[in-house]
């Protein structure tokens, strides 16, 4: 297949495009590289060292001798340009990637919540836009989030994307399936929502064949084909605002900071290692609706865990100490969390669950680069409220020597 992924330079997009080149597809990589910009303004870089695009490029091909051809386009901004791209290229298959993709980020100030609904909601509306103007038969796969759904404790499985609802008529009782409902906890999260809402559309109006992947918390860094050079490796984020949970706690642990758990760590989300996302996204693709078809929705988890008790398995696991810090975020202090996960486990994905090697060995390329991490950049304080912001410290300085006091 020719596949255009978009926003390939980014965490799960780079091995992802690896991934397919690897199975013989010709791969596209659309990409603005705003990650990278967004790096230089919040002063912080992966703790891996990451090559421009161009020469990952080359030394896949170096490598493998497979070709993945990258292209300098912004979704949201360039809506002519990118309509151009899709009618000369005429991909297959689509996976959008291009979104910003941090809660914190996008909760920093009005101006981050401002940038994230433009560039996420344009991006997708863009793409649905030009979709259907060029009139291209592709199957679009869309990386979403288990966040929409807010994580809430209402005892029954979050279900793949659509409730079986019943409601009274005055003919009677008729069955009905909605969308699940959704209950974002933040505006990144917010603009997943929305995305939603204009799949729906444009699945029902033009017939777009579009697969929408709710994705819970990656964790890892490495995939079979990222371990294939140094030059190759993925982007490591460890930061407050672009590190994700569990990551965050074993560059911690690496570096010998206290683990950061916000609040009592009562909060459960879903998790997915990194070579479990690639392969979700090869089963997605080789499962494409039929035009006409609604949205086909997946919950892309392979398990769920509390933080509070990631944290106490990687203390056991390195020794670390363990700080209970005020939340920066509004949410709930503790709740359940049961997914529904069947269809990627009938269309044969077998599970990597959390163990000791693979935990290893994300420490073990934490300590490899540990001369890379700035320590003022390892607190979380982008706060949800106002409210919230006068009871966070937002100092970092303050916040090391809380962390210097509890090691
Ligand atoms: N948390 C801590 N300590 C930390 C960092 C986070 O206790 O140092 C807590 C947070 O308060 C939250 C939980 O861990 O309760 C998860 O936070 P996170 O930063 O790991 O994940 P989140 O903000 O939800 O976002 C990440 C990705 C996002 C993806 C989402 C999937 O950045 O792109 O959509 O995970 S999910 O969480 O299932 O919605």
């Amino acid at each position: 297949m020719r596949i255009a992924v978009l926003g390939g330079d980014g965490f799960v997009g780079w091995p992802t495009s690896l991934h397919l080149s690897n199975l013989g597809h010709e791969v596209h990589i659309l990409d603005n590289l705003s990650r990278r910009w967004i790096d230089t303004e919040l002063g912080v870089q992966s703790l891996t060292p990451m090559d421009s695009i161009q020469e990952r490029c080359r030394i896949w091909k170096q490598e493998t001798g497979n070709q993945i051809q990258f292209h300098l386009l912004d979704l949201a901004k360039e809506f002519e340009r990118l309509k151009t791209w899709l009618a000369e290229h005429r991909p297959d298959a689509i996976i959008h990637f291009a979104e910003q993709r941090a809660a914190p980020y996008s909760m920093k100030t009005d101006r981050h919540k401002v940038y994230t609904v433009d560039n996420n909601v344009n991006a997708t509306h863009n793409l649905l836009a030009a979709m259907v103007e060029t009139g291209i038969d592709a199957h679009l796969v869309h990386l979403g989030t288990m966040g929409v759904y807010g994580y809430s404790s209402v005892g029954a499985p979050i279900p793949e994307g659509y409730l079986d609802i019943e409601i009274d008529t005055p003919t009677g009782k008729k069955q009905q399936q909605v969308l699940y409902p959704t209950r974002p906890g933040s505006v990144y999260h917010m603009t997943k929502s929305l995305d939603q809402i204009m799949f729906q559309f444009f699945a029902q109006n033009d017939g777009l064949r579009i697969t929408d992947l709710h994705q819970g918390i990656v964790w890892g860094t490495h995939t079979d084909q990222t371990r294939r050079h140094e030059q190759l490796i993925n982007r490591f984020d460890y930061d407050g605002d672009y590190g994700t949970v569990l990551n965050r706690f074993l560059i911690q642990a690496a570096i010998g900071y206290p683990l950061t758990v916000h609040g009592t760590g009562g909060q459960t989300r879903a998790f997915i290692h990194i070579q479990d996302c690639v392969r979700c996204i090869e089963l997605a693709l080789a499962d494409a609706p039929a035009a006409g078809e609604r949205v086909k929705i997946f919950n892309q988890m392979t398990e769920t865990h509390r933080v509070r008790d990631l944290a106490a398995m990687v203390a056991r696991l390195s020794g670390a100490k363990v700080m209970n810090l005020p939340n920066p975020r509004k949410e709930a202090a503790e709740n359940d969390l049961i997914v529904k996960n069947d269809q990627f486990l009938a269309l044969g994905l077998n599970p990597i669950t959390l163990e000791e090697g693979l935990l290893s060995e994300v420490v073990d390329v934490a300590k490899k680069y540990q001369h890379r991490i700035d320590r003022l950049r390892v607190p979380a304080v982008s706060a949800w409220t106002k409210e919230i912001a006068a009871e966070v410290d937002h100092d970092p300085e303050a916040h090391a020597q809380d962390a210097k006091a509890a090691e």
